[in-house]
């Protein structure tokens, strides 16, 4: 029979760390530690900063959101995820690493400045620790944006879109590994990753937003013109190089997902510029407003 009893042989001793920054001196993991107990001891050390017991929402700000933090309300405190564990520093211009904790019509938001990518060398499990962390936490509901590069005819630069489903091109999954006993299954489901009933509360909000299937890629490379007419042929809306992972972790444990992509270029083969991340952030800056007030209309009402 297939279940989690399958998983809960002794862990494999992991690769050896890839090279790259390093993992910041936060409180160190129970040693031999699987990435769920990592989550957990994280999120102990997140409620005894913050004195408080659990949360409710977790909102992940993507490059080109970050601008758009201040907007969604002002923080009770901000802790340094180098003092959680588990994190490593993030090495994108445009991510600060720190979660935010706010309080927004009494709903107890974790917002977290910035993630890191695979490929910036970390794995899945490094990639959604932030979402393991904020649903062992508490959090039953996880707000993921992105920047995304737009493929479908009629996007605009600057366009919010809502992710409706992904395709996930990483090669990787987050529920790999060792897997402890007392989780769900691995063999998660993804017939509803991003939830419907989220999606039509946004649209509540504003109905002027449009919806999209969102290609994820390891990158860091952007696409080849190829590329886009293949992913364009599959039913990929948009394209980035985020997201994916964490919203398949968060479906594991159960969270309901809500995505966001900001739209700040035309993929590639599009448009006559070739992509840069310096447009790509300037596009994002210019929508701040924009989004910001989107979050913070929405957050209240998931
Ligand atoms: I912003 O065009 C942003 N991120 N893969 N392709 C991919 N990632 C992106 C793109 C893009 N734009």
């Amino acid at each position: 029979m297939i279940s989690g009893m399958s998983d809960a042989v002794a862990p494999p001793p992991g690769p050896p760390s890839p090279p790259g920054p390093p993992l910041s001196p936060g409180p160190p993991s129970p040693p031999g530690a699987d990435p769920f107990a990592r989550a957990e001891a994280s999120a102990a050390t997140l409620k005894e900063l913050t004195a408080v017991p659990r949360f409710d929402i977790a909102v992940v700000l993507g490059s080109g959101w970050m601008a758009a933090a201040d907007a969604i309300g002002a923080p009770e405190l901000e802790i340094p995820l180098a003092a959680l564990g588990g994190f490593p520093r993030p090495t994108v211009e445009g991510h600060a690493p720190a979660v935010r904790y706010i309080v927004k019509d009494g709903l107890r938001v974790l917002l977290f400045l910035g993630r890191v990518h695979m490929y910036e060398g970390h794995d899945p499990h490094t990639v959604v620790h932030g979402v393991r962390t904020a649903i062992a936490a508490g959090c039953q509901t996880v707000v993921l944006t992105n920047a995304a590069g737009g493929i479908r005819a009629g996007y605009a630069v600057g366009e919010p879109v809502l992710i409706s489903d992904h395709i996930n091109l990483t090669g990787r999954s987050p529920l790999s590994g060792p897997l402890p006993a007392g989780y769900p299954s691995r063999f998660t489901d993804l017939t509803e990753v991003y939830s419907r009933r989220l999606r039509a509360l946004a649209r509540q909000q504003d109905p002027t937003l449009s919806e999209g299937v969102y290609a994820a890629l390891p990158g860091p490379h952007y696409e080849t013109p190829a590329e886009i007419a293949m992913l364009r042929t599959a039913g990929a809306d948009l394209v980035g190089m985020s997201t994916a992972l964490e919203a398949i972790a968060a479906r594991h444990l159960k969270a309901e997902v809500l995505a966001i992509s900001l739209v700040t270029n035309p993929a590639a083969g599009l448009s006559d510029e070739p992509l840069s991340h310096a447009e790509v952030l300037a596009a994002a800056r210019a929508s701040a407003a924009r989004i910001g007030e989107l979050l913070a209309v929405l957050l209240p009402r998931l």
